[in-house]
């Protein structure tokens, strides 16, 4: 029910998106749009573009007086470097000599090499433009529009850095799943310049990343991503491709320089066995008092309907669909691959080995990472929500969810 499209180079004139799929009368602003595009464009690690970029969106079409009228939103991302590269980048005139930046050079690690025979181009910056991680600006802006969607349902996503090259939090941070605990590692998280909650954890990568720098290194990391007040039911266990594991591994893997993701223990399930694996299930009975209107708040949370885990090593998914646990991921993202310390590759005109150094790069982007993945992960809860309790406006989709919770409610509790 929801689909989106980006486009754009990163030293094209912009970056751009269109959402389809957004019911009407959701409140929207540009404001609060921009907000999460500095949250991504942050992290100690950044490289000196960031120092050019200050990502500011404009919502070309789709929302009126500040509220979505149900038709596609469009939205850009204007490229402040632009004014740099539009000679280079010039869609009319082919640019010659210098000012055409050619790059015959593959960097190991990178789209490059392989797109540009696949593409069949001479140039790689053609490929290298479009690989980029700037286009996930595009995917924020996207993303948060999902989470102000999910917000009306009291849904929140949330991520933290657990590690950067080889230093991290022990334990992964989370120690109980209570949403306070979790909102608490968030905030913290959100004040760090690694998006780390443990001060500690996060000096040390600090540390690292510094090491790295010097080095002319660059460092990869794992992040979290965590989804509260999740209802059960999202995704399903009766076709693959409506499983909601199967789609938020796969957009995640999708980010830029992911090159894994794990659903709540993830590979640590290997080493124990079931009777450790899987989270028993416990039964309450409502809290009476309210009747159903207690059990059904307004504000959509606490969500209660009986049924509750002491853990959750499934991390909130079980049979492709939201269990009513938190939904945990995780995922790792690989160094970035443009170094300052010079890697062995062949050039491309003249076939032969070198070893070239850049003149720019992030050393790191695990902390910008983590932004992102919140984003994709809002995209696919809002989508799977959407297929659930869909509908043209957002009082619909209200009705139908309040329903639902209803029903749950009634239909399954003593
Ligand atoms: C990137 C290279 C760097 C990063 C860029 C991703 O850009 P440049 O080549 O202009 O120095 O800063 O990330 C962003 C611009 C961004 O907004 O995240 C790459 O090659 O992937």
């Amino acid at each position: 029910m929801l689909r989106y499209l980006t486009s754009g180079e990163s030293h094209g004139q912009a970056l751009v998106a269109i959402l389809e799929g957004i019911p009407s009368r959701l409140k929207l602003s540009e404001r609060y749009i921009n907000g999460e595009l500095k949250r991504r464009q942050g992290g100690y690690g950044r490289g000196g573009r960031m120092k050019i970029e200050h990502d500011r969106v404009k919502i070309l079409s789709g929302v009126r007086g500040g509220v979505t009228l149900g038709s596609p939103i469009a939205l850009s991302i204007e490229n402040l470097d632009w004014t740099n590269w539009e000679k280079t980048m010039s869609v009319n005139k082919k640019p010659a000599g210098d000012s055409a930046r050619k790059v015959t050079r593959p960097r190991p690690g990178h789209a490059d090499l392989t797109g540009a025979l696949k593409y069949d181009h001479d140039d790689v910056r053609n490929i290298l433009e479009r690989s980029s991680a700037r286009e996930t600006a595009a995917r924020v802006a996207v993303g948060a529009l999902c989470k102000r969607l999910l917000e009306e349902f009291g849904i929140e996503v949330v991520s933290w850095v657990e590690e950067i090259g080889g230093c991290g939090i022990p334990g992964g941070g989370i120690k109980r799943e209570r949403r306070e605990d979790i909102q608490s590692l968030f905030k913290k998280a959100e004040s760090s310049d690694v998006r780390c909650p443990d001060a500690g954890a996060g000096d040390a990568m600090k540390r690292r990343i510094d090491k790295a720098k010097r080095e002319g290194d660059s460092l990869g990391g794992i992040f979290k991503v965590v989804a509260l007040g999740v209802p059960p039911g999202l995704g399903s266990h009766v076709h693959w491709d409506r499983k909601l594991d199967g789609r938020l591994g796969s957009a995640l893997m999708s980010i830029q320089a992911i090159k894994g993701v794990e659903i709540g223990v993830g590979f640590d399930a290997s080493a124990s066995p079931g009777s450790q694996v899987h989270d028993e299930i416990y039964y309450r009975p409502l809290k009476v008092g309210g009747g159903l209107k207690r059990r059904v708040p307004r504000q959509f949370w606490p969500l209660d309907f009986g049924y509750y885990r002491k853990s959750n090593n499934a991390g909130g998914i079980e049979g492709g669909m939201s269990n009513g646990e938190p939904v945990v991921v995780r995922a790792v993202m690989k160094p970035i691959p443009t170094l300052y310390k010079p890697l062995k590759s062949v050039d491309m005109e003249s076939k032969r080995a070198f070893k070239a150094s850049v003149e720019r790069s992030d050393v790191c982007a695990v902390p910008a990472a983590a932004v992102i993945g919140e984003s994709v992960v809002a995209f696919e809860l809002a989508c799977a929500f959407m297929e659930k309790f869909g509908g043209d406006s957002l009082n619909e989709v209200k009705r139908s969810y309040r329903g639902y919770l209803t029903y749950l409610a009634k239909r399954f509790s003593s």
